[in-house]
């Protein structure tokens, strides 16, 4: 039966339907579905569908994901086992790029997971970025990138940050066009190709394993 809903979940968000993505939220929910499965086997399957349409389509698919999202994060958060805090997490989209729905989901696993996760948002400039990372004296840096054009950002943020004195803190990149090999290239500590991957990445970058 899950699969339908799967399914239908998908559509809804290659529909671009907000109303239809939030009912069959609530319906998963109400049925004990993971929260995770429900985004994961569901909905992200219809964001990879809608990947090379046009803007507007791309719009509502993204309305429709936020939505599906808002309604499955409270979940999300509740099933998380909660403990002492693992680290202090800076976490935003890099500078110039405007997408913030995988990099929320980073947030909230990590969250769920024990990390104490400031989440600064989109569109985060460099300097901005790596100043809260010595105001809160945070453990771990995380910049999400999404377009080729913002990836460069990540580097300047490992720049910023040997600049200021703070090369021991550990800095993490991922979005969809972050490979391990650009990871290299630009000498980060960790990068995971999905939220649950990010939690096991900052757990081992904060010597947890
Ligand atoms: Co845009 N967009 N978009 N977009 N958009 C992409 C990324 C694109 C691949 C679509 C395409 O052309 N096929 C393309 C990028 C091409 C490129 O550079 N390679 C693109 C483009 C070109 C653009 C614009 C330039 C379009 C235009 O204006 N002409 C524009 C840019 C605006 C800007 O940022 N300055 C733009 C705008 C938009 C919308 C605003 C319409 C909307 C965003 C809505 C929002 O975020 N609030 C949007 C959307 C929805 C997409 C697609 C369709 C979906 C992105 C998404 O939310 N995926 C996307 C196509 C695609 O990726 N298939 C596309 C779901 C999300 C759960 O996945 O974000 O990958 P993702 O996050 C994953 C992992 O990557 C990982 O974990 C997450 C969960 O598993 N992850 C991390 C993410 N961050 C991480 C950080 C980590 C670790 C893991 O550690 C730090």
């Amino acid at each position: 039966m899950s699969e339908e809903l799967f399914t239908a979940m998908a559509q809804s968000i290659v529909d671009g339907e907000d109303d239809v993505a939030i009912d069959l939220a609530q319906q998963a929910i109400a049925e004990g579905i993971d929260p995770l499965d429900a985004i994961n086997k569901g909905y992200i399957i219809g964001v990879k569908q809608v990947g090379d349409a046009f803007l507007p389509e791309l719009v509502m698919a993204g309305e429709a994901m936020k939505a599906a999202i808002s309604i499955l994060e409270p979940e999300l958060a509740r099933l998380g086992t909660k403990r002492e805090m693992l680290g202090k997490v800076i976490l935003g989209t890099a500078e110039g790029d405007i997408h913030d729905i995988g990099k929320t989901l980073v947030a909230t696993m990590m969250s769920a997971a024990g990390f104490d996760v400031y989440d600064m948002g989109v569109d985060v400039a460099v300097t901005e970025m790596a100043g809260k990372v010595r105001e809160v004296g945070a453990d771990i840096v995380a910049v999400s990138a999404l377009l080729t054009t913002t990836m460069v950002k990540q580097r300047d943020v490992i720049e910023a940050l040997e600049d200021m004195g703070l090369e021991h803190v550990k800095v993490m990149v991922g979005g969809a066009p972050v490979t391990r090999s650009w990871m290299e290239e630009i000498g980060a500590d960790g990068y995971s190709e999905d939220a649950i991957g990010a939690v096991a990445v900052a757990k081992e970058l904060m010597g947890e394993g």
